[in-house]
């Protein structure tokens, strides 16, 4: 259903070029649409920049459900690799290789997969174990152990503002993750102001806008200008009115563009002076195909700004989702969110308990 959607909406795309140094422009605040602005009046301008189907509401499933529908192709091949394996074999040392060929399909990675296989031989040997069928349960909660190590909820805490800056490689959803983190925060009756700090591609601040407008907030805006001084003026701004919480957008970066990568250490040092504890929170966007590649980017990108907290996207598609296990191994940072859709409700918090039961169910 989701491949379906979204070739309904796809995102015209759009040529990156190197980001022009130019004074910080005025200002423009887009102040908050009124109510009877509704999805037609937005549509045409949301199908051109913002491709998020976001109007359309996703039926509300349980974090579980949802998940278990988006990882159901991993789950599949998982289950009838898994299931040939636990009911054929025996438990030998080709049991585990085969074993740790199909964990790495799944994406989990050499250190995590050896990390399972030596616990679940220290399982079978204490447990006197020799049914291989008993060893998928054992396995689903050698994983929920693992990935319990990356649960941990992001707190709102040292507001009057909280920020938030979204990073990431181009186009792993950090807009589309800042239009439904909105609503998320909103739902929880914080008042939330957006940054359009992705000052590089002429219609990422309309794409915001879009959600500024789905989530009824307000959004700092400026074209062309240097994207701290954006986030400056919105997290001053923030302060001046009392709003919780600001969202800074960033213009997508992959890890191999050094003068990006520096320029994003400074957007944060530049945030930092409007707030001594700000950013408080670094989410990392990932998007779940990109597979084992995450952990480069994870490492770039950490070790450049000190990354608080990873958002793991496009869990609906046909992402193997077994990165999150990787991560929990080799650089364990808080996964604080998991995308599920490209609808404003297509965010949950990430569980640890309900991610294993969806990959190995
Ligand atoms: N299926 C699915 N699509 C998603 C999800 N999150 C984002 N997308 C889609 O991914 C595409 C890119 O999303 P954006 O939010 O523009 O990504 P971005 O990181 O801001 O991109 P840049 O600003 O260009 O770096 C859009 O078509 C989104 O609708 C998700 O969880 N599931
Ligand atoms: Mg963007």
């Amino acid at each position: 259903m989701f491949e379906f959607l979204k070739k309904l909406v796809k995102k015209t795309p759009e040529k990156k070029t190197p980001e022009k140094k130019s004074p910080a422009k005025k200002i423009q605040v887009k102040k908050t649409l009124p109510k009877k602005i509704k999805a037609k009046a937005v549509a045409p301008k949301a199908k051109a920049v913002a491709p998020n189907t976001a109007e359309k509401k996703s039926t509300v499933f349980s974090f579980a459900e949802k998940i278990k529908a988006g990882l159901s192709k991993t789950r599949e091949k998982l289950s009838s690799q898994l299931g040939d394996l636990f009911h054929i074999n025996k438990i030998d040392e080709n049991f585990y290789e085969e074993l740790e060929m199909i964990l790495l399909s799944a994406d989990v990675g050499t250190s995590a997969s050896s990390f399972l296989i030596e616990k679940l031989k220290s399982s079978v040997k204490e447990n006197n174990i020799s049914d291989p069928k008993k060893l998928k349960n054992l396995l689903k909660l050698e994983m929920t152990e693992l990935l319990k190590i990356v649960e941990e909820p992001m707190t709102i805490k040292n507001t009057h503002p909280f920020v938030i800056m979204m990073v990431g490689v181009n186009g792993t959803g950090k807009t589309t993750t800042i239009g439904k983190l909105t609503k998320l925060l909103i739902d929880k009756k914080h008042n939330v102001l957006i940054a359009a700090g992705d000052t590089f591609r002429a219609a990422a601040s309309e794409q915001l806008e879009v959600w500024g407008d789905r989530n009824k907030v307000q959004v700092i805006s400026q074209t062309k200008g240097d994207p701290s001084a954006v986030i400056f003026d919105a997290v001053n701004s923030a302060k001046a009115k009392n709003i919780d919480i600001v969202i800074a957008d960033t213009a997508g970066r992959l890890p191999t563009q050094k003068n990006l990568i520096d320029e994003i250490t400074k957007i944060k040092r530049v945030i930092n002076k409007c707030h001594n504890h700000a950013p408080q929170e670094i989410l990392l966007v990932v998007d779940a195909n990109t597979g084992q590649n995450a952990i480069n980017q994870l490492k770039v990108f950490n070790e450049a700004l000190g990354v608080t907290g990873i958002v793991m996207t496009k869990l609906d598609g046909t992402a193997k989702g077994g990165v999150v296990a990787a991560i929990a191994k080799e650089l364990p940072i808080p996964i604080r969110f998991i995308g599920v859709g490209e609808a404003i409700d297509d965010l949950r918090v990430f569980n640890a308990k309900d991610y294993a039961e969806a990959m190995f169910e």
